[in-house]
């Protein structure tokens, strides 16, 4: 009697152990996701998106909360990266921009006038180039699982149209991190001065700065009229990808079945995002430049011809930094574009 009461007692411990998910085992309770733009914008809707597909798709696993405006590092996007090895970002969904301190290999997207269309884009991230970069990642202890897009990045003031160089002559231009866009927009003749994208709302709102760079879906979503950027120049200058990560000791804690859901919502993710991203700013579908014109900005789209000079005028620029970036790398990404 008491030896079949301890075995049922026995076998009801050893059934609990094997009915409990042994995949949670080890799991936190929640992953913490970073962005620098909130779900107003397209960056954050793709980490929102992300998120939401591995909660469905793990039923509830994989927890992750979206932590945007780069909060988990008090805004300092340029610390995004470093954050992510150290253990206090489990996830991330970010650009190259911002991790090329840690990363000197991304500012590859950064060098001026590298890409001239989409499909430019796509050649690199879809090809060797991008192997390469998530190689580098790699690396470091972070596991790159897709690209995203940012997009072109345009430029914006508060002074005067620019079709020329010579316009940006003594403008006050805002940008983001690395320090190769210091170099382009000195190059062209302007004054650079490097902030946060947090400090740079405030700072084109007062008039601390004339202008800033970034893509018509930022420019529209962060409403950059009302801080008075009345003149935006499409010059397609250089683009940002979007790169979906997860921290190394994070993703090895997973199930190989819970890792393979995580990647498959990155590339799901990361899919919508470039077409919600691109969606809009082109002469057959552009929605999106019409409606930044309708909020009555001047915008100005450059010629082939005019963009040839600002080109001429950053060569200086792009050789300096394919040194940095790796002349074997920028060379790869070269053939690539050429025959895309
Ligand atoms: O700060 C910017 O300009 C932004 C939001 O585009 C980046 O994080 C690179």
């Amino acid at each position: 009697m008491r030896a079949s009461v301890i075995c049922a007692a026995a076998l009801a411990i050893a059934t609990a152990v094997v009915a409990a998910p042994t995949a949670e085992a080890g799991y936190k309770s929640e992953y913490r996701l970073s962005t620098v733009l909130g779900p107003a914008f397209a960056w954050g809707r793709a980490g929102a998106r992300w998120a939401e597909l591995v909660r469905e798709r793990t039923d509830g696993r994989i927890n992750i909360k979206l932590y945007p405006g780069t909060s988990l590092v008090g805004g300092d996007q340029s610390r995004e990266f470093t954050a992510v090895r150290q253990g206090i970002i489990d996830l991330a969904v970010g650009s190259p921009i911002n991790w090329s301190p840690q990363v000197k290999q991304l500012n590859l997207f950064a060098l001026p006038f590298l890409m001239p269309d989409a499909a430019a884009i796509d050649a690199l991230t879809g090809g060797t180039v991008g192997a390469a970069l998530f190689d580098e990642i790699r690396r470091r202890d972070v596991v790159p699982l897709a690209w995203g897009e940012n997009g072109f990045r345009e430029i914006s003031n508060s002074v005067r149209p620019i079709t020329r160089p010579a316009d940006l002559e003594g403008l006050k231009i805002r940008f983001a991190v690395s320090p190769i866009f210091g170099d382009t927009l000195t190059a062209l003749g302007a004054n650079p001065t490097q902030m946060s994208w947090a400090d740079a709302q405030p700072a084109l709102s007062t008039g601390a700065v004339d202008g800033q760079e970034n893509p018509l879906a930022v420019f529209l979503a962060a409403k950059l009229h009302t801080l008075n950027q009345r003149y935006l120049t499409l010059w397609g200058y250089v683009a940002d990808p979007l790169i979906f990560v997860v921290a190394r000791p994070v993703w090895d804690s997973w199930t190989a079945e819970d890792q393979e859901i995580v990647r498959t919502a990155a590339v799901t993710a990361g899919q919508e995002n470039i077409a919600d991203v691109r969606s809009g700013t082109t002469a057959d579908d552009p929605v999106k430049i019409v409606e930044i014109e309708r909020r009555g900005v001047t915008v100005t789209q450059l010629s082939g011809e005019l963009k040839e000079a600002f080109r001429a005028a950053t060569r200086s620029v792009f050789d300096k930094w394919a040194a940095v970036v790796g002349p074997d790398l920028v060379a790869q990404a070269e053939t690539a574009i050429a025959a895309r």
